[in-house]
């Protein structure tokens, strides 16, 4: 599989974790993030990960794991309805803060709210990973699929990666009083990853 990414881009890193623990070779290509001509020349749009598998293109990181991971989603109907909806909550919910924060005209007091908000959605994953290594049982797509924007939570700061959107997912996340979410990183971030 071929896959075009930004360095240090969260989607990507989803396909990098579910490629890593499926056993998946990748060759990366490495996009400039101020030039998306190669991604838009493959598929028609400027946003990455975009995957060349089998000769199809295929865009965006939840369809590429579906394609090289299937086994992410739980079979059976409920657990599996449950990792769907998580994901769907993720997509809007989670994600609709980091959207607020990251618009330059916005107001600060509604930035601060939507970074408290960021902050107190992580109160989520603790319940979620009460009494389970993972959030919905065994490893599913809804943990590779949120790690990369979680991992930001820790304290590491990666002098590489100077992306403001990574900065205000440090700023605003914390794991004071998160053990469980703190584990959980560690616990992601051993899996391999491709
Ligand atoms: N839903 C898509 C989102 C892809 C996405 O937003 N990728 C970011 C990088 S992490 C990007 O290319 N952003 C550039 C832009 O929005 O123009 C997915 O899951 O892959």
């Amino acid at each position: 599989m071929r896959v075009w990414q930004i360095p240090y881009s969260t989607n990507c890193e989803r396909v990098s974790i579910a490629a890593g623990v499926a056993g998946v070779p990748v060759d990366w290509v490495d996009v400039d993030a101020y030039d998306r001509t190669p991604v838009k020349e493959v598929s028609g749009q400027g946003r990455v990960p975009v995957a060349e598998l089998d000769g199809e293109i295929v865009v965006g990181s939840l369809a590429i794991i579906g394609r090289i991971a299937p086994e992410l989603w739980p079979s059976e109907l409920r657990p599996r309805a449950q990792v769907d909806v998580f994901l769907d909550w993720f997509e809007r919910v989670w994600m609709h803060p980091l959207g607020i924060l990251f618009s330059p005209g916005e107001d600060d007091e509604r930035r601060e709210r939507a970074g408290a908000r960021l902050g107190r959605s992580l109160d989520r994953f603790e319940d979620l990973l009460d009494g389970s290594d993972h959030l919905f049982g065994p490893l599913t797509v809804a943990d590779v699929a949120a790690y990369p924007f979680l991992k930001y939570a820790s304290d590491d700061e990666n002098p590489d990666d100077d992306y403001e959107i990574h900065h205000l997912m440090r700023r605003y996340q914390s794991l004071a009083g998160r053990p469980r979410v703190a584990a959980w990183i560690d616990r992601v971030s051993a899996l391999p990853h491709a």
